[in-house]
């Protein structure tokens, strides 16, 4: 089964969005195997963010993502990558569309609220990078049958 990697980053989960963004993952009907709070190490934080390291923004964003604690999980589904980037909406959340986490909540791109893995290849990349494999847990949902035909 797919799975992707999303992170609350420290403004959503100092804005108390843990809850939230939870629930619109779990409401649509993906499946949660992988969930810690955490204060991210710079070297975490770099390797994360390693795509954009020649970006001017990279150094704020690193600063930015060990100032507080965030919320790293995996979620597991069909086509979960894709989806739960339509669910977070586009990076700079002013322009993200009102029903997506970003377009409810956010206004500025340095304060996006949450992270997605963008590709497969990526996701399995960052689940890899945040996640030892014994703090993934593997279960079926009870309601599989009324997710999936
Ligand atoms: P993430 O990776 O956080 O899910 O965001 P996106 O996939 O939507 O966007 P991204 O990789 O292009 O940007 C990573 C991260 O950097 C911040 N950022 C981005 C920023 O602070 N200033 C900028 O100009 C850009 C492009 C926001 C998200």
């Amino acid at each position: 089964m797919e799975r992707t990697f999303l992170m609350i980053k420290p403004d959503g989960v100092q804005r108390n969005l843990v809850g939230e963004v939870i629930k619109r993952l779990e409401a649509k009907g993906f499946t949660l195997v992988g969930l810690k709070m955490m204060k991210v190490s710079r070297e975490l934080a770099e390797k994360h963010y390693d795509v954009h390291k020649e970006r001017p923004f990279f150094q704020g964003l690193v600063e930015f993502i060990i100032s507080a604690p965030v919320v790293a999980m995996v979620w597991e589904g069909d086509g979960v990558v894709a989806s739960a980037r339509k669910i977070i909406g586009a990076t700079n959340p002013l322009t993200a569309e009102p029903g997506t986490i970003r377009g409810d909540y956010g206004v500025s791109i340095g304060r996006n609220l949450i992270h997605g893995s963008d590709a497969i290849e990526t996701a399995q990349r960052e689940v890899a990078l945040w996640f030892k494999e014994e703090e993934l847990v593997s279960w079926e949902l009870a309601i599989g049958p009324w997710l999936y035909e």
